[in-house]
């Protein structure tokens, strides 16, 4: 099995790296690179990650960065035809649709809606928080996962981004994102992903 190195911190949108690992079942090694000791500012980690952010991961020396393609990377690798639909699938059309809509759509409709700069936006390439929410209950409306019956890393680009933004109170309300969030975080995979980004230990008194 190849070497896999996933460069996280606790607390953080690590949660992504963590939890496509664990859905994958292949064995990791977790280089700590502690955001609040500053440790992403350093020559060693920006040279695996410039834009000085985690998760990163390597696989044999190949780096990967951005959370999206770490989930498309290591499902193509490690889950080709399960966690990821082949090539030839008519499923793989919406698969990448929907894991570069994970941060390049949703992630700052987040943003704008975390600022209370909530309005419509003119001259931006992602609509806002209202139509996100919208388009992803429409999408997820009598279905379990984004592609159906299918649980496919997408819902893990999707499902990492939505499920701390619902924590975070940073979306608009909607029954059926909760109901496919509680689906989420019944996930075995999930659950020890979690644990891994937030240790009990950070919540000692
Ligand atoms: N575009 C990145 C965003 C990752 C991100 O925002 N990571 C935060 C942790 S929650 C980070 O590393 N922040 C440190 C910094 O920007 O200085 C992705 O999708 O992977």
């Amino acid at each position: 099995m190849s070497e896999i190195i996933l460069y996280a911190s606790k607390a953080s949108r690590s949660l992504a790296g963590y939890w496509i690992l664990e859905e994958l079942g292949v064995p990791y090694k977790v280089v700590d690179v502690d955001i609040l000791a500053g440790k992403h500012r350093e020559p060693e980690y920006l040279a695996i990650n410039p834009s000085g952010q985690v998760p990163a991961i390597a696989v044999e020396g190949v780096v990967v960065t951005e959370r999206p393609a770490i989930c498309a990377f290591l499902s193509d690798r490690f889950g080709y035809g399960s966690m990821a639909p082949k090539i030839e699938a008519p499923e793989r059309g919406a698969y990448l649709k929907w894991l570069v809509y994970s941060t390049s759509v949703i992630d700052p409709a987040i943003a704008v809606y975390a600022s209370k700069l909530d309005k419509p936006l003119r001259q931006t390439t992602w609509g806002d928080a209202h139509q996100v929410v919208e388009i992803l209950a429409r999408a997820l409306e009598g279905r379990d996962w984004l592609l159906g019956d299918w649980f496919t890393a997408a819902d893990v680009a999707v499902g990492a981004v939505v499920s701390m933004a619902l924590f975070n109170g940073l979306l608009p309300e909607n029954r059926i994102l909760n109901d496919y969030n509680d689906r989420l975080k019944k996930r075995s995979a999930f659950q020890r992903a979690e644990q891994l980004t937030w240790p009990p230990e950070l919540f000692a008194p």
